[in-house]
């Protein structure tokens, strides 16, 4: 099945119904039918075509949300052109080596994220691109793809610090969202308050896909402000929001009269991408009414599991498998563990990328047998819901946005005076998890120079919120660091 043919169910078959809520430049809400959506995304395949894009060629964006993402989202989808997000929090070094693998024909971006771009890179000014693509004619053209056409090179952080291009398929994209759409009870009824980045699968993944594949109103927000989330729920009246705990933690901020009014015409909310606290969801059950729905995926597969709609919204759970998604827990060596064991979980199904971009390496290391190596280990009940219990790796999730120590290791051992160091992650209300550095160095570390000599690297989730001077690192016998051991140390 090619993914326009389910999104013509909307864009064709829904022509005329309010699809899209956006911020117009004079600070007006925007209102576009599905049809105009089709016409507008007719025009940019166009124009890119006649700029040289054909099937499997990359187009960049590093962008904040905005119908500029819609479009070329589905031009691109039109096209059999492969599309890869760019975090817009992401600095040179970040951009360069995504630049760099996918070699996209072009990037679009703003003026404000050209600078960040590396020299040499094609670059398109979003505005400029969308006027031009408005002068052209409608009407479809390209090759529409089949399931396994790639429609999208996502780059995850990467356990060696470099960050891998998880090749989605349009078929990953389809049974993601048709599995969303039926467990999640998703209908052209549902008005869907997006403020998830749209670089991210999360937003792109769950909340573009399910609005296209439902037929649903989607109110596109450019990006979470805390200060006025409440605001938008009041003023739109959503059904539905996706967001990640940090969001929740926010919202919990809300005066209890508000949260109840905002909870009495909601139907759904979901948390995903990170841990959710069972404290968080409880306060969240009191104030607003709703038991927050967790689930659990990844870049390379989409969503693997979900609490069910209708039953038990086990706190501290992520659910059970999905339709179409065969979860297996299972131990060091690959063999499937006795029920109530903790394991590493491996999946299986349609929702399952291809494979990293140009690494037959990485890919060999992660699929075995048809099945991903998750990396995330875990345990499943008599009666089937499985709780996350940790990851392989030493990955942190900071508000949702992941990083790996290893990246900002290498980068403070550059830094002058610095011998030793290890970053590990911190518990926080907030963002669930801050990194923080400890470091063995010559001198009392200057926190504001790393922090500022970091920032200008990486994006600022991954600088670490505090760094901590010691004697030594604790390390095994074979001189690897016990990070564990770390927290106890500091002087
Ligand atoms: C955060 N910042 C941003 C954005 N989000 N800047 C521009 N655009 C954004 N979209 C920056 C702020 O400028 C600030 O930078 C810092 O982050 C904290 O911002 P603040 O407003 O204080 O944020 P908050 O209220 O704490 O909320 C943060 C957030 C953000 C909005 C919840 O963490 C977020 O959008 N997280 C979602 C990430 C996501 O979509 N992950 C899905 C990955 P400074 O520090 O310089 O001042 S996909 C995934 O994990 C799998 C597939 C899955 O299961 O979903
Ligand atoms: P990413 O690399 O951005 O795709 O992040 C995927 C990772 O986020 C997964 O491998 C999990 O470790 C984590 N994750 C996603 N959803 C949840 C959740 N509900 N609870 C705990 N961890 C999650």
């Amino acid at each position: 099945m090619s993914l326009l043919d389910l999104y013509d169910l909307s864009l064709r078959g829904r022509r005329d119904t309010p699809a899209l809520d956006v911020d117009g430049p004079d600070g007006r809400v925007r209102t576009l039918t599905f049809g105009e959506l089709d016409a507008r995304s007719d025009r940019l395949a166009r124009l890119l075509a006649a700029r040289g894009f054909t099937q499997g060629d990359r187009l960049a964006f590093c962008l904040p949300n905005r119908l500029a993402i819609i479009d070329l989202w589905l031009a691109a989808v039109k096209l059999g052109v492969i599309v890869v997000p760019i975090n817009v929090l992401y600095k040179g070094r970040e951009i360069a080596h995504i630049i760099g693998d996918a070699e996209p024909k072009a990037s679009i971006t703003t003026a404000e994220h050209a600078a960040d771009f590396p020299e040499g890179a094609t670059l398109w000014d979003v505005d400029d691109v969308e006027r031009e693509a408005a002068a052209l004619p409608d009407g479809r053209i390209g090759a529409r793809g089949g399931a396994d056409t790639p429609a999208a090179l996502v780059y995850t952080s990467g356990t060696t610090g470099v960050a891998k291009g998880a090749v989605l398929t349009q078929g990953n994209f389809a049974a993601n969202a048709l599995a969303l759409v039926s467990a999640w009870g998703i209908t052209s009824s549902d008005r869907y308050l997006a403020a998830l980045p749209l670089f991210h699968v999360h937003g792109l993944g769950n909340g573009v896909q399910s609005w296209l594949a439902s037929g649903c109103h989607m109110r596109l927000k450019e990006r979470f402000h805390h200060e006025q989330a409440l605001d938008w729920f009041e003023a739109y009246r959503p059904t539905l929001f996706f967001g990640v705990p940090t969001m929740y933690v926010r919202l919990l901020d809300a005066p209890p009269a508000r949260a109840r009014a905002v909870g009495a015409t909601m139907r759904l909310f979901v948390s995903g991408s990170a841990p959710l606290p069972a404290q968080t969801l409880e306060a969240f059950a009191e104030r607003f009414g709703h038991v927050i729905l967790e689930r659990y995926g990844m870049t390379e597969t989409l969503m693997n599991v979900s609490n069910p709609l209708v039953g038990e919204r086990r706190a501290g759970t992520v659910g059970l498998p999905l339709p179409l998604v065969a979860v297996e827990i299972r131990d060091p060596e690959g063999a499937p563990v006795a029920e109530g064991t903790v394991g590493e979980l491996w999946v299986r199904g349609p929702n399952v990328c291809a494979g990293y971009w140009r690494r037959p390496d990485a890919t060999a290391a992660a699929f075995r047998d048809g099945w991903f190596r998750t990396g995330d280990i875990g345990v499943r009940s008599a009666d089937g819901y499985i709780t996350l219990e940790g990851r392989r790796s030493d990955l942190i999730i900071s508000g949702g946005f992941n990083l790996y120590p290893r990246e900002i290791e290498e980068l403070l051992l550059a830094q002058p005076g610095i011998r030793e160091a290890a970053v590990v992650g911190e518990p926080d209300p907030l963002k669930g998890e801050v990194p923080v550095a400890y470091l063995v160095c010559d001198v009392a570390p200057d926190a504001r120079a790393l922090d500022a000599a970091l920032r200008s690297q990486v994006a600022s989730f991954k600088v670490p919120r505090e760094f901590r001077r010691v004697e030594a690192l604790p390390r095994t016998a074979l001189g690897k660091v016990q990070k564990h051991l770390l927290a106890g140390l500091a002087r």
